[in-house]
């Protein structure tokens, strides 16, 4: 069957350029710059885990919010998952937007019907993360939210299209709740990471949404870009020389050494790429590239849970 998934918002709120920097990860923001506002709804399709999704993109202009609310049956029945995407920066829209996203739910109540919601606070760029104003607004708006929201599973993301990360994070989790044994990936990540001296173990389908992932705790920000950096230059390269495997070696700006593999699996006739980075351990590099030859082991049973996932 196919899934649902709707964009929702006001306009301006960066819908569009959530899309478009999803679809083309590699210099999206070219094709951003060329943007026009979105007209009522535009669709496209994907499949992910083997599954097919539709994906809309509801402008947000005014009177295209009245026609939708007006027949809201017929633009939002049957939508399984919505991104709710509020533009952070813009404040005094804040009490507008909540405004229609309220009457998006009340249509949603009023059918009984209870599709997963992710509200994206966007346009958290990174060189406002930490600027005290935007956070205390975000943390107001978030308690309102939880507030008058109370029968459906909302889950909040702070994401920006300089930040392809947060945004490519909020997109699977999003996707993820539509899985049910999907946290079962990182759980194995988890567990296996006890025996490395792991910084990172994640699994990503062709497209860069995330299946599952472990990372190191306290990895820093500024550490998870670098390597999310390194990883969408190696899935690159993998395409371009049409490899399988690719092993590097790099250092953060701590001086810390990690070495690391990203290897194009297929599972159930679909292609998956695991990002496995280890701690480099001084004294003993072949300790280290013995380790990475162990990923092998683990293999079978990632597999086996990937096809738990898509039967
Ligand atoms: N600063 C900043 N601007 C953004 C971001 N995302 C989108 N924009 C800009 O916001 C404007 C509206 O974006 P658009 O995607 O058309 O919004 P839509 O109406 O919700 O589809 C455009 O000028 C984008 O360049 C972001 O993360 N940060
Ligand atoms: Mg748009």
């Amino acid at each position: 069957m196919v899934q649902k998934i709707a964009f929702l918002g006001l306009d301006n709120a960066g819908k569009t350029s959530i899309i478009t920097a999803i679809t083309e990860r590699f210099g999206f923001e070219d094709e951003v710059a060329k943007l026009i506002p979105t007209r009522r709804v535009d669709r496209d399709t994907f499949k992910f885990l083997g599954i097919e999704f539709t994906r809309m993109d509801f402008g947000g202009q005014e009177y295209y919010r009245e026609d939708y609310l007006k027949k809201p049956e017929k633009f939002l029945g049957g939508t399984d998952l919505i991104y709710y995407v509020i533009d952070a920066q813009d404040y005094k829209r804040y009490i507008e937007s909540l405004d229609y996203l309220d009457q998006i739910l009340l249509f949603f109540k009023e059918e009984q019907s209870y599709p997963r919601i992710a509200v994206l606070f966007h346009k958290f760029d990174p060189q406002i993360v930490k600027e005290k104003e935007i956070n205390r607004k975000i943390l107001t708006l978030k308690q309102n939210l939880a507030k008058y929201s109370q029968a459906f599973d909302i889950f909040f993301f702070e994401t920006s299209i300089y930040d392809i990360k947060s945004v490519m994070d909020a997109f699977s989790s999003g996707l993820s709740l539509l899985f049910d044994k999907m946290e079962m990936i990182s759980h194995l990540f988890a567990e296996i990471s006890k025996n490395y001296n792991s910084i990172l173990i994640a699994l990503f389908d062709s497209r860069g949404i995330t299946i599952g992932e472990y990372y190191r705790p306290h990895l820093q920000l500024q550490e998870k870009l670098k390597i999310y950096d390194i990883y969408i230059t190696v899935q690159k390269r993998i395409i371009a020389e049409n490899r399988d495997l690719f092993e590097f070696s790099e250092k953060f700006e701590s001086g810390e050494r990690f070495s690391g593999i990203v290897e194009v699996l297929n599972f159930g006739g679909m292609e998956f790429y695991l990002l496995f980075i280890i701690l480099e351990e001084e004294e003993n590099l072949e300790k280290t590239i013995n380790i990475l030859d162990k990923i092998e082991a683990a293999k079978p049973e990632m597999e086996n849970l990937i096809l738990q996932l898509i039967q």
